[in-house]
């Protein structure tokens, strides 16, 4: 039996695991959970998770949620390639840049995505440009070590560049959002404000399998 992956549409803890499964050319099952159904507060999917959350990964009598969770889970099943490090040295950098994206990175995008996407802009107008500013200077760093080198962590993709993308694509999503437009978000054209950030981007859209992790929502709404 193939693993299973229940994952929502432009979840970017979803798309991480689906990005990992792809790179490392393990099949599975697709189980696309809709929360607008809520599908994810269904008795069956509590019994997977009783937070409610995507994804959760079932493989056999396994199941596991959180995203990182399963992304080390994957790792030590499917060890090619490897994307948490060969070496001491690049197993630290690889968590020292997923720390630097969980801890302040992805918060500070959060505070953008979540008013555009879910309502609030007006009110947290204030909150919003602080957090850009946050964001920009974060992307201004992440910038300049891909102009460096070709991953965040080094040489070689790593799960600090599988857990980020899903994040600035969703952030890029918001910023382009008409609720947006009054904030002045300073993030776009990306492309001339981010440039190595924009080619990473590109390096993602390139790999094989990327379509199918792709949101079908999004894709539905172009
Ligand atoms: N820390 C979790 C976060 C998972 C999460 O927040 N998933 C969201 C989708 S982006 C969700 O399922 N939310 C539904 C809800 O909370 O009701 C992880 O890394 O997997």
């Amino acid at each position: 039996m193939a693993i299973e992956v229940f994952w929502g549409s432009g979840s970017p803890f979803a798309w991480r695991v689906l990005l990992m499964l792809e790179i490392k050319r393990v099949g599975y099952e697709s189980r696309l959970i809709e929360f607008s159904k809520q599908q994810h507060k269904a008795p069956e999917f509590l019994a997977l998770n009783p937070r409610g959350k995507v994804p959760v990964m079932r493989d056999g009598d396994y199941v596991l949620s959180e995203s990182l969770a399963i992304m080390a889970y994957l790792e030590r099943q499917f060890p090619e390639p490897a994307l948490f490090g060969r070496s001491a040295e690049e197993t630290g950098r690889i968590w020292k840049s997923l720390s630097d994206g969980f801890s302040y990175v992805e918060p500070l995008m959060a505070r953008i995505i979540g008013p555009v996407f879910f309502g609030g802009v007006a009110e947290k107008a204030d909150d919003i440009r602080a957090a850009a500013d946050g964001v920009r200077t974060e992307l201004g760093t992440l910038n300049g070590t891909l102009g460096r080198q070709p991953w965040l962590a080094g040489g070689a993709m790593s799960a600090a560049d599988i857990a980020l993308y899903p994040w600035v694509e969703l952030l890029l999503r918001a910023a382009g959002r008409e609720a947006a437009a009054p904030l002045d978000l300073g993030l776009l054209p990306f492309d001339s404000r981010f440039p190595a950030l924009q080619a990473w981007r590109g390096k993602f859209r390139a790999l094989p399998g990327y379509d199918r992790t792709y949101p079908p929502h999004w894709r539905a709404a172009a």
